[in-house]
């Protein structure tokens, strides 16, 4: 986390957002005075200020609280650093406790696999009571305006905890093999609302869904979507399956023939969150995909980084160069959208356009760019 001389917090990584649940949007701008927790006095967060400033470090163990509620205990660096004309930031970092002695090692081991448990017990909870929900992001052309296809997201609406973020429970769903159920049940939800979509005349949109790499390995799942296809008729060549890097890991018997059988039923396959994962760009001519994503995380400081920009200029040349759609993720800011049409990336997704939408909202969105 980078916070700047006004105790603005102005970056995070993706390793943040998966210990504490918070995506960009609902930190950056924000004080870390967000993360202060009862537990500590106020004292305490004075005199870490005091240090910082004095000494230009700070470490200890801190509690915070995370986005779903629970409070959990880290290990926290705060380091200043002076940017090229002077002014200050500060990065801090923070470890699971863990990291900082055998002993709470030990300690936290059992504290995490009881929070499994429980993620275990209520997602099998939330599965029976409904308590997932999906939303649609719009995918957008930049140069018309026009909507030209969807992405499927899960939201997950605890009722005491409130929405938890896939980046918490998908990992475990996956460890625990609750994926399975998830990724049928978001298929289907998925397809009954692009029905819907096209029964008010939106024809044509290209539907985007996220699969696990655990969903390719189950040696049904070809076979459960060739079912679906067959169900809804849809023209599979509209379909587009969101597949990360971390497929090209070793990918299994059963990842390979359920790919080849969903090529053959007309699927179309997408490289999820490029450039975040383990894809050397030699690898993307191993698999048959489609389309890149370049991951959010490069789209975000894009004006402001110039390595983000070259970056995003090579995965926009080379995704071209290889045939492939190349989709930008997490666009915000109408600089990004510049940067993005001087670069021929003509297809973006993110809060520049909307945020992901509840059916009957994406219905109201499409209605309105018709107008
Ligand atoms: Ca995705």
């Amino acid at each position: 986390m980078m916070i700047d001389e006004q105790g603005k917090i102005i970056s995070i990584n993706e390793a943040f957002t998966q210990i504490t649940g918070y995506s960009p949007y609902e930190i950056l701008g924000r004080s870390p005075k967000f993360f202060k927790v009862k537990k500590h006095y106020t004292s305490f967060y004075r005199n870490l200020v005091y240090e910082v400033l004095k000494y230009g470090y700070w470490h200890g163990h801190i509690w915070l609280c995370k986005k779903n509620g629970v409070q959990q205990q880290y290990c926290l660096v705060v380091t200043s650093i002076e940017g090229s004309s002077g002014q200050k930031y500060y990065i801090s970092t923070f470890q699971d406790s863990s990291h900082c002695s055998e002993q709470e090692n030990a300690d936290s081991n059992s504290t995490n696999r009881n929070n499994e448990k429980i993620t275990y017990f209520h997602l099998q909870k939330a599965m029976a009571e409904e308590q997932f929900e999906l939303h649609y992001q719009p995918l957008m052309h930049i140069t018309d305006g026009k909507i030209i296809g969807l992405e499927t997201l899960i939201r997950w609406n605890h009722p005491t905890k409130g929405s938890i973020s896939p980046n918490i429970f998908i990992p475990i769903a996956e460890k625990t093999g609750l994926i399975i159920p998830i990724g049928e049940r978001v298929l289907k939800q998925s397809f009954e609302a692009y029905q819907v979509l096209q029964t008010k005349g939106s024809k044509n949109l290209k539907l985007m869904i996220n699969v696990s790499v655990k969903q390719l390995e189950h040696k049904d799942f070809s076979q459960f979507v060739a079912n679906l296809v067959k169900e809804y008729a849809f023209d599979t060549k509209n379909i587009e399956f969101e597949i990360t890097e971390s497929i090209f890991l070793n990918p299994s018997k059963n990842v390979l023939r359920n790919i080849n059988q969903l090529r053959q039923l007309g699927i179309q396959l997408s490289l999820d969150d490029f450039g975040t994962g383990y894809s050397a760009f030699n690898y993307l001519k191993r698999l048959p995909f489609n389309t890149l994503k370049i991951d959010r995380e490069f789209i975000r400081d894009v004006k402001i980084n110039s390595t983000n920009s070259i970056l995003v200029e090579m995965m926009i040349t080379m995704g071209k160069n290889l045939g492939l759609n190349v989709i930008a993720e997490g666009v915000e800011t109408s600089e990004q959208i510049d940067f993005l049409r001087e670069n021929q990336c003509e297809v973006v997704q993110g809060y520049y356009y909307s945020k992901p939408l509840p059916i009957n909202d994406l219905i109201d969105f499409i209605d309105n760019i018709a107008v």
